[in-house]
C-alpha cells in the first residue's frame, strides 16, 4: 500500500447544509475530530466537534480552518442550478480554493460532493459506470465537472487521495418517478461518505451516490473495492409516487439529469447521440 491513510481529524465544508447536517449527525462519536465550517450559523459544538465560521471565497480561512486535518469534505457550494453569477465564484473559485488550501496544509485526501448533473446527458436508455466522460446538463453540472478536473490535477500533481462522489437526488424518500433510478438516502449517503473517508489507500476515484434502487442508471462496479454496500431501494416507495402521478416534459424524460436537461433547453433533441 502507497499512502495508507488513518483519517481520524475531519473537516466538513458546508457543514449547515442538508448532508452536511445529515453526515454530522451520522459522524457522532466516528472521528477524532469533526471540525464544521459554513457562512451560516451552526449551532454549538458537540462533544467531538469544532464549529469555526469560514467561508470558502477566502483561502487564508481555508488554510487556517484545515490546520491538522486528515480529511476534508467539501460540500459547500450553491447546490442546485444558478446563474453564473452565483456559481462561478462558489463553486469554481471556492471549490479551487478548498483544493489549493488542502495542499498548502498538507492535507492527504479530500472528499468532493460532485453531482449526477455532470453526467446528465446522457440518455436513460443507457446506463453508465464511472468511466463515462462528462457530460453536464446545466451550470451547475459544469462546476461539478470542474472539481472532478482539480480533484484529478490535485491527485496527480500533488499527490493527494481524492474521491468524487456524484450524488443523485438526496432525499428522505424519493419522491417522484425519476427518483425511482436516483434516490439516495441517508443512511446510504452518511455510509458512503464514511468509506470515502475511511478507506485506506486510494489516488483518484468516482463514485455514484445511489442508493440500492431496482431502477438504478449507474453502475459503482468498477469501485466495488471501496464497500459502499447501500441497503435503501426506491421502489419499496413506488405505490405512492405512481398514484402522484406526475409527468415529465420529454426533455427531462430522455435523461438522466431529468428537468435540469429541460430547463432552458433549446437544442435539438434527434441530434444529441
Ligand atoms: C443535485 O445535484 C441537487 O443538489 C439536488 O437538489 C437534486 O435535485 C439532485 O441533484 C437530483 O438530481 O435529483
Amino acid at each position: 500500500m502507497g499512502n495508507s491513510l488513518v483519517a481520524r481529524k475531519i473537516l466538513i465544508t458546508g457543514a449547515a447544509g442538508e448532508i452536511g447536517s445529515v453526515l454530522r449527525k451520522g459522524f457522532a462519536g466516528r472521528f477524532d475530530l469533526l471540525r464544521l465550517t459554513d457562512i451560516k450559523p451552526m449551532g454549538g459544538a458537540r462533544p467531538g466537534e469544532e464549529v469555526c465560521e469560514a467561508n470558502i471565497l477566502d483561502q487564508g480561512a481555508m488554510i487556517t480552518v484545515m490546520k491538522d486535518i486528515d480529511c476534508v469534505v467539501h460540500l459547500a457550494g450553491i447546490p442546485r442550478e444558478n446563474s453564473w453569477e452565483q456559481i462561478l465564484p462558489m463553486n469554481v473559485i471556492g471549490c479551487t480554493n478548498v483544493f489549493e488550501a488542502a495542499r498548502a496544509a498538507g492535507v492527504k485526501r479530500v472528499v468532493f460532493a460532485s453531482s449526477n448533473h455532470a453526467i446528465g446527458f446522457y440518455h436513460r436508455d443507457e446506463p453508465i459506470d464511472t468511466n463515462v466522460m462528462v457530460r453536464p446538463d446545466c451550470r451547475y453540472g459544469v462546476s461539478k465537472a470542474y472539481g472532478e478536473a482539480i480533484g484529478r490535477l490535485y491527485a496527480d500533481k500533488h499527490g493527494l487521495s481524492v474521491s468524487c462522489l456524484r450524488i443523485g437526488s438526496f432525499r428522505l424518500k424519493p419522491e417522484d418517478e425519476r427518483q425511482l433510478m436516483t434516490w439516495i438516502s441517508h443512511q446510504d449517503t452518511v455510509h458512503l461518505f464514511e468509506r470515502c473517508i475511511v478507506y485506506p489507500d486510494y489516488h483518484f476515484v468516482i463514485v455514484y451516490g445511489v442508493s440500492n434502487n431496482d431502477q438504478n442508471l449507474w453502475s459503482n462496479s468498477k469501485v466495488n473495492w471501496l464497500g459502499y454496500r447501500p441497503k435503501d431501494n426506491a421502489e419499496d416507495y413506488v405505490a405512492e409516487i405512481i398514484e402522484k402521478g406526475e409527468a415529465e416534459d420529454p426533455v427531462a424524460k430522455a435523461f438522466h439529469g431529468g428537468s435540469f436537461c429541460s430547463a432552458e433547453f433549446d437544442g435539438d433533441l434527434e441530434r444529441i447521440e
